[in-house]
């Protein structure tokens, strides 16, 4: 497990309840006003998930973002890239079950980033909390389109279920989730969610920002 910068930052993880991965082609009016109006409305990490763009853009981009979730205080996450994770001083970075194992992502980050892996069944869940992981993702909660899965892959209520009982790490239940199924999702066990589509691909991410968190049970 990390040597989080600061504790503060592990308390934060904990704290937080909406995580917002924003990829520019999914997003509106742009990425970087679903970033900020998001964060003005209380998303708590913003994780940069880009899969088209040129390293160089992506070096830009996670600057900027990285300004702006500074001055809300939120957690910034890149996504699959621990270079760029470094170089733009995130806080953390994201893997999936293809990419870079922990163990050599935290050879590359070093003590003070938070490492999120995510994982598609209990036993990649159960493994990614033994290899050191700060985060776990879990899902496809519900179906998506925001990233392919095999029809194996496809986890559903009943892994956020298996999760919920056994997982003691900050985890964000992923995949699908919108306003009209938040409910289920947390009738299902989960206490955080992370979410694409659902921000990025509305005309107004600050508003449907505050109606997602008006629905989480204090
Ligand atoms: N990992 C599991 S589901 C998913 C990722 C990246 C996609 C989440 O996007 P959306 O639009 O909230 O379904």
């Amino acid at each position: 497990k990390s040597v989080l910068g600061c504790l503060n930052n592990q308390q934060k993880l904990k704290d937080c309840r909406l995580y917002l991965l924003v990829t520019e082609s999914l997003c509106h009016h742009g990425s970087g006003p679903a970033i900020r109006e998001s964060l003005a409305a209380g998303v708590g990490i913003v994780q940069i998930r880009e899969k088209e763009m040129t390293d160089r853009q992506l070096l830009e981009h996670g600057k900027r973002a990285r300004e702006w979730t500074r001055e809300t205080g939120a957690i910034l996450i890149m996504n699959d890239r621990p270079d760029l994770a470094v170089a733009i001083d995130a806080d953390g970075v994201h893997v999936g079950q293809d990419e870079l194992p922990v163990r050599e992502v935290r050879q590359i980050v070093g003590p003070r980033h938070m490492i999120g892996v995510s994982t598609h069944n209990i036993e990649q869940a159960r493994k990614a909390v033994l290899d050191g992981a700060d985060y776990l993702g879990v899902g496809p909660t519900f179906p998506t389109t925001t990233k392919l899965f095999e029809a194996h892959e496809y986890a559903g209520l009943k892994f956020i279920q298996q999760v919920a009982a056994e997982i003691t790490l900050p985890w964000f239940a992923i995949g699908g989730i919108n306003e009209d199924n938040l409910e289920q999702t947390f009738q299902a066990g989960a206490q955080r969610v992370a979410v694409s589509s659902a921000i990025c691909g509305h005309e107004q991410p600050g508003q449907i920002t505050k109606k997602l968190l008006e629905q989480f049970p204090s």
